[in-house]
């Protein structure tokens, strides 16, 4: 095998394992089901850390939500989370678990971000399965 057979070996190799660990994360960090069924809100844990994971979370319409901020950082970027839609705006100290909480009144998609819109994530409000 020359050097340039190696190197394109190597570098082929390389792409693969970037692929498997792309999507394994990708699929980590996707959608989550803020628990469905049962009275109470809908609880999810939201890591703040350079970016929110997951960053996308499903609900049901109708009932309350509660996301928990658990912010791991001091960087200045992330020390407010706004939901617009919803009217809020919160501080969230570093190395604390914040909740937000709030009840969706319409299907849809919703947007929190960071303070200056920079850092993003969606929540995505659903007719709840038992109606359907
Ligand atoms: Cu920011």
């Amino acid at each position: 095998m020359t050097g340039a057979e190696l190197a394109v070996t190597v570098t082929g190799l390389a792409a693969i394992g970037w692929v498997n660990w792309y999507f394994f994360l990708a699929g980590r960090t996707q959608a989550v089901a803020a628990v469905p069924a049962g009275p109470g809100p809908q609880r999810t844990r939201i890591v703040v850390s350079g970016g929110y994971t997951p960053s996308t979370v499903r609900v049901e319409v109708g009932r309350p939500v509660r996301l928990e901020f658990d912010r791991q950082e001091t960087s200045g970027c992330t020390e407010e989370v706004v939901l617009p839609d919803f009217g809020i705006r919160t501080y969230l100290p570093a190395h604390k678990t914040t909740p937000v909480e709030f009840t969706p009144t319409r299907p849809g998609s919703y947007e929190f971000t960071c303070g200056m819109a920079m850092v993003r994530g969606k929540i995505i409000v659903e007719e709840g399965r038992r109606e359907r």
